[in-house]
């Protein structure tokens, strides 16, 4: 009896393994959903260089991955997408680093005033020196891209030509920029870039501190008249990814993942600075805009107002174990290898 059981149970086997092995074309695996959030709107470049990624990467796997993008703050916030995507709420995000200055500060010193020259040059150092770095704060994501603005300008409904006409000026800026701001004496406000279209409207803000494309894609033109020109500062961005999430990904996504980390940061910084341009050549030929150019003179004098900050980043970083004055150093020598 138990013979014949045994038996049983073998010739299923082979006939289950001969089904296997007979079966018609393999039923396709389901793709591999990811849900992307971002905080401003669809028209603006950290949302351009989502859907970007999003093209890259669908196209790349053959469909095995598809990319869900939320923009405008649909999945998460601003001020919420690195713990948002830690706790899993989307699989990726991209956040501004500058809203959460305590907690990028390594990453954050590229908005020291250091000479950026643009946006791809930006980007290339951010993500140098975040992957010589590696911060604490980013161990519990993965890194998919780093890139950076262009450096920031003065945008106001009041024309700005010296440092007088600054002095108090409510402006609108964060972290790195903000404190610069503050340096040449104006009124720093803070908030994410999205709240500014209303606190334009409302008169909380005389104007902002910022890349110069927001000129078309926020349509700030429209009441910002005047363009102060000092491309000073960077805004450092990053895009992260949910660690569990990542882990589980197939090895084969996980390389084109990879591989478009440096390409994708690259192709924001191109992508910005060729949208700078065009933003301004609108501004100026469709809404009228003055671009102030500083002169030599005026422009030493805010210079000088900005010695001390890099010096006095040295000193709080230290303070918290950081090697800054390596930190610095890296940025400059980044700088000098990617401007070349
Ligand atoms: N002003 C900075 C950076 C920034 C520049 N352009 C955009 C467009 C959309 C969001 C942010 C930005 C900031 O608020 O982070």
């Amino acid at each position: 009896m138990r013979h014949k059981f045994g038996i049983m149970i073998l010739v299923v086997f082979v006939l289950s393994l001969l089904c296997t092995g007979f079966s018609p074309a393999p039923v396709l695996a389901e793709p591999i959903k990811l849900s992307y959030a971002n905080f401003p709107p669809a028209p603006t470049f950290p949302c351009v260089q989502m859907e970007r990624w999003k093209t890259e990467v669908e196209k790349r796997t053959k469909g095995k991955v598809v990319v869900n993008t939320f923009p405008g703050g649909t999945l998460l916030g601003a001020k919420n997408m690195m713990d948002g995507v830690i706790a899993g709420q989307a699989d990726i995000g991209n956040l501004s680093m500058a809203y959460q200055p305590g907690r990028f500060i390594v990453t954050n010193a590229t908005s020291l005033p250091l000479g950026i020259p643009n946006a791809r040059v930006g980007s290339l150092v951010l993500w140098d020196l975040w992957e010589k770095y590696q911060p604490d704060t980013f161990a519990k994501v993965k890194v998919l891209a780093m890139f950076t603005t262009a450096p920031t300008n003065i945008m106001s409904k009041v024309p700005v030509r010296t440092l007088d006409d600054l002095k108090g000026l409510d402006l609108r800026a964060s972290g790195g920029a903000a404190q610069i701001l503050g340096a040449w004496g104006a009124n720093p406000v803070g908030m994410p870039m999205p709240a500014t279209v209303e606190a334009l409207q409302k008169g909380v803000v005389k104007g902002l501190f910022s890349s110069l494309e927001v000129m078309k894609d926020f349509k700030f033109a429209e009441s910002c008249k005047y363009v102060t020109k000092t491309d000073t500062v960077i805004y450092p961005f990053a895009v992260v990814m949910n660690m569990d999430k990542w882990n589980a990904l197939p090895k084969d996504v996980q390389s084109v993942f990879d591989d478009l980390r440096v390409e994708q940061s690259e192709w924001t910084g191109n992508y910005m600075d060729d949208h700078v341009k065009k933003a301004m050549e609108w501004s100026v030929e469709s809404q009228k805009v003055e671009v102030i150019e500083l002169s030599a003179a005026e422009k030493a004098k805010w210079d000088a107002k900005l010695a001390p900050v890099t010096a006095e980043w040295i000193e709080k970083a230290k303070a918290k174990g950081l090697p800054a004055e390596a930190i610095v150093a890296d940025i400059k020598a980044l700088i000098n290898k990617y401007a070349k």
